[in-house]
């Protein structure tokens, strides 16, 4: 690679750079930054959205609204997600009957958006 090419290269990754930085930005009222690593480098194309995917989680607790829970899941390749323990709402506060705090359960997250996320089915 000369010089010239090195240069275009930094340039490009600059804008890249703040690309991401502007969709962390936009990304905040997420409130998971952790995930919009993958979404960004996933460049937030349309086939993105409105996918489905099943992983293991633990239950950590249910919020006392019944609208969401929080887990601690494993990695998500699908969405870019690292494990981690993160609150996500549920479609329906029903999905919670019977799930408690250290249950093993298998949940399907639906993405909405590029930031959003709902918790679509909850299996022990
Ligand atoms: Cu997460």
């Amino acid at each position: 690679m000369n010089r010239c090419q090195t240069l275009a290269a930094t340039i490009i990754a600059s804008t890249a750079l703040l690309l991401f930085v502007a969709g962390t930005a936009v990304a905040a009222s997420h409130g998971h930054s952790a995930h919009t690593g993958g979404e960004a480098t996933a460049g937030g194309s349309h086939q993105q959205m409105m996918k489905q995917v099943d992983t293991k989680a633990q239950v950590m607790a249910v919020a006392a609204d019944g609208k969401s829970v929080e887990i601690d899941h494993q990695p998500i390749p699908e969405l870019g997600w690292p494990a981690m323990q993160m609150s996500l709402d549920l479609e329906s506060p029903e999905l919670a009957t019977g799930i408690g705090a250290g249950d093993q359960v298998t949940v399907t997250i639906k993405q909405l958006s590029a930031t959003q996320y709902v918790i679509t089915n909850i299996k022990k």
